[in-house]
């Protein structure tokens, strides 16, 4: 059997490869499995620092494999493959206290459009696209596309995309602030890798702190908001990699995190 997720760990940086190349690493059952699995990895070790997701061969993911959804075989229940499979993948790559870095080397469909959206950081070579492939399906976006869709872009441009399903460049999803940026095809991967091994070797702590504090504003009042910024510095002044940062600066000198 091939592994559908390949694992490699380099300079502190997890690197997930999506990989059922030939089906442009649409989602089944074992790969779902195998990328959960990756995700906890990296929230159990401490060594790993950041993350980083992409695709193997000319896609980044078609989100699940209609193979496994042929209407002939009965009617799926899709609410217990959300709740049991894209839920909680969500789930982990949003709560994980580490830098997720996705670095989109191909066409982003369905589920695998919006995982990307839902990483920290998002790259894309130039010649990838994105399409809310639902609608032409009679489905509706999942991954949590609802949510950070119309955040990420506001309500119209949320809607026009996933009712319609049109496909959108890597360079007007950069314009329009769904991704970080657009890089050439073959530079991807190198500059993808050099940001997750940048991350991986920063404040571990102060960073997983700043992603959960953006994250949680999407739900906070100001006031609670600034609540939080007090707690989560009181945290991060306690960390080993506060003082060391500190200490490197007065010294004139880089500093040294450990991730603590
Ligand atoms: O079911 C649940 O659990 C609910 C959750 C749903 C989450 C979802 O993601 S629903 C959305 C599912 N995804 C799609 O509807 C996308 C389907 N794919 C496409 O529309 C197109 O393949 C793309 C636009 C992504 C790419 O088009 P193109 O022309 O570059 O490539 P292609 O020729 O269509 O695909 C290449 C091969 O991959 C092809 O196989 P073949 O003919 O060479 O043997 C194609 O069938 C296969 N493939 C692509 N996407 C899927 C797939 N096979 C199974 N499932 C796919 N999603």
């Amino acid at each position: 059997a091939i592994d559908t997720v390949l694992e490699d760990v380099s300079h502190g940086v997890l690197r997930l490869t999506l990989n059922r190349p030939d089906k442009l690493n649409a989602f089944n059952e074992d790969m779902h499995l195998a990328l959960r699995a990756g995700f906890e990895r990296a929230r159990d070790e401490a060594e790993i620092r950041a993350v980083l997701l992409t695709g193997s061969g000319r896609g980044f993911c078609a989100g699940q494999d209609l193979g496994d959804r042929d209407p002939r075989n009965g009617t799926p229940d899709l609410g217990h493959t959300i709740e049991t499979y894209y839920n909680p993948l969500l789930r982990l790559i949003r709560m994980l206290e580490k830098p997720v870095v996705c670095a989109v080397n191909g066409v982003a469909a369905g589920a695998g459009a919006n995982i990307a959206f839902a990483c920290d950081i998002t790259l894309a070579a130039r010649s990838s696209r994105f399409i809310q492939a639902f609608a032409k399906i009679g489905l509706v976006p999942d991954s949590g596309g609802t949510w950070s869709l119309p955040r990420l872009i506001g309500e119209a441009r949320a809607k026009a995309l996933a009712l319609t399903a049109e496909p959108l460049s890597a360079e007007k999803a950069a314009d329009w602030g769904l991704i970080w940026k657009v890089v050439d095809d073959q530079q991807l991967l190198d500059e993808a890798t050099k940001l997750a091994q940048q991350l991986a070797s920063g404040p571990t702590k102060g960073l997983g702190l700043t992603k959960r504090a953006i994250q949680a504003a999407a739900t906070n009042s100001l006031d609670q908001q600034l609540d939080l910024e007090r707690d989560f510095q009181r945290e991060a002044g306690h960390s080993a990699d506060y003082a060391e940062g500190v200490s490197a600066f007065l010294e004139k000198r880089t500093p040294e995190f450990k991730g603590q």
